[in-house]
């Protein structure tokens, strides 16, 4: 018989390519939205356009438990994917008390329903690299102590205790996967990647003359999101409960991200940059490495994904995007 899952998230960048992974595996995959989202469907699920019609969408709010139960109840789900959240680092500084609620709250309703409601149901949590915010080791791997320098980064480090201690506590298959950035022609407009894509096929085709940033110092360890979706799903299937660091071990900084876009364009990227101070972050992430040799030994997982290949891929995208779309 199929597997069921349920994601969180269905509607993000993770989340679609996800579905998709596992409508190939047979799943029967069910999401949860909000509720605006079934309402606004052109908009809202357009990552989803090509198997809105093969999955189960039900709408739920993170922020409320009963909704959640009435959902995790009703499926019994195989397997959860909690992947919704405020993701966005920036907008948590503007905004800590609703980053704060909605991520945690969010991921210990869930892990709550299903230790009352659906016990054998496997979880995924999505944690982050932005847990060891300013890092105590290089590269950073499972046993790396956390200094998370962002409301969003506290949320996720609750977040991966809480897992932790529900796992250990009552026995429930649930681990968190510690992600460090991932991109992909799907990525949200407000990320920087996405922003230098997207902006860059703008101003080669004449949409935009300039693209403001912050600090275009700041290092990450990149990988594509297909890549990184297929390691979530190989948690579940591991014979225990376990968290893993995933990343590409290579380390690349924001203005190396812009240069190789623009020159996929002809262009040099000296010129079309502007800094913006109001753009940095009160308190930055300056640098993060990934060690994935746990991932590698235990999960069989490893990134196929080349960071340029990466930014080939968003900026061929975005072309065809602005072309198509006239923004
Ligand atoms: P996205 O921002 O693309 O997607 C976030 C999802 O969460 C969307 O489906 C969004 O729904 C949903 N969501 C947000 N707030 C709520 C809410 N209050 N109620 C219900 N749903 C909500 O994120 P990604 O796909 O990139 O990331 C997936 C997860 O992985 C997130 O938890 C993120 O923090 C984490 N992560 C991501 C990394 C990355 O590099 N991408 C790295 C490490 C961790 P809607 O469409 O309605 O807004
Ligand atoms: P991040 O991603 O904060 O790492 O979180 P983001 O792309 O927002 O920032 C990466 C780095 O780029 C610098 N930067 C800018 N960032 C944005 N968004 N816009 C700019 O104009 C700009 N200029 C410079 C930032 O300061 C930062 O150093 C992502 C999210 O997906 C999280 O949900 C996830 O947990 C982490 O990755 C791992």
């Amino acid at each position: 018989m199929s597997k069921t899952a349920l994601i969180t998230g269905i509607t993000g960048q993770d989340g679609s390519y996800l579905a998709e992974f596992l409508l190939n595996k047979k799943y029967s995959v069910h999401g949860i939205v909000r509720r605006v989202a079934l309402e606004d469907k052109t908009h809202r699920l357009w990552r989803l356009r090509k198997i809105t019609k093969k999955i189960k969408l039900h709408s739920a709010s993170l922020e409320s438990y009963a909704s959640l139960v009435k959902i995790i109840q009703k499926i019994k789900p195989d397997e959860i994917y909690h992947l919704a959240a405020q993701s966005y680092v920036s907008y948590s500084f503007e905004d800590e008390f609703s980053t704060i609620n909605t991520n945690v709250n969010g991921t210990h309703y869930i892990l709550s329903a299903i230790k009352e409601f659906s016990p054998k149901s496997k979880l995924y949590f999505a944690g982050s690299s932005e847990m060891f915010g300013k890092v105590q080791e290089v590269p950073q791997t499972e046993n790396t102590v956390f200094y998370p320098r962002s409301s969003y980064g506290i949320s996720k480090v609750t977040g991966f205790e809480l897992t932790r201690n529900y796992r250990e506590a009552y026995k429930l298959f649930c681990c968190t996967g510690i992600l460090f950035n991932h991109e992909s022609p799907r990525r949200g407009f407000e990320f920087v990647t996405r922003k230098i894509s997207h902006s860059a096929a703008r101003i080669k085709l004449g949409y935009q003359k300039f693209l403001e940033l912050g600090n275009i110092e700041a290092k990450r360890d990149w990988g594509h999101a297909e890549d990184y979706v297929k390691a979530m799903w190989l948690m579940l299937q591991n014979s225990k409960p376990e968290d893993f660091v995933i990343a590409t071990g290579e380390q690349h900084s924001v203005k190396e991200f812009a240069k190789l876009a623009f020159a996929y364009l002809g262009l040099n990227y000296k010129k079309y940059i502007k800094i913006n101070k109001e753009l940095k972050r009160p308190s930055e992430v300056n640098s993060l490495l990934g060690d994935y040799t746990k991932a590698k030994k235990k999960l069989g997982w490893k990134p196929k994904i080349k960071f340029k290949q990466l930014v080939q891929n968003m900026v061929e995208e975005d072309i065809k995007f602005v072309k198509k779309e006239g923004y």
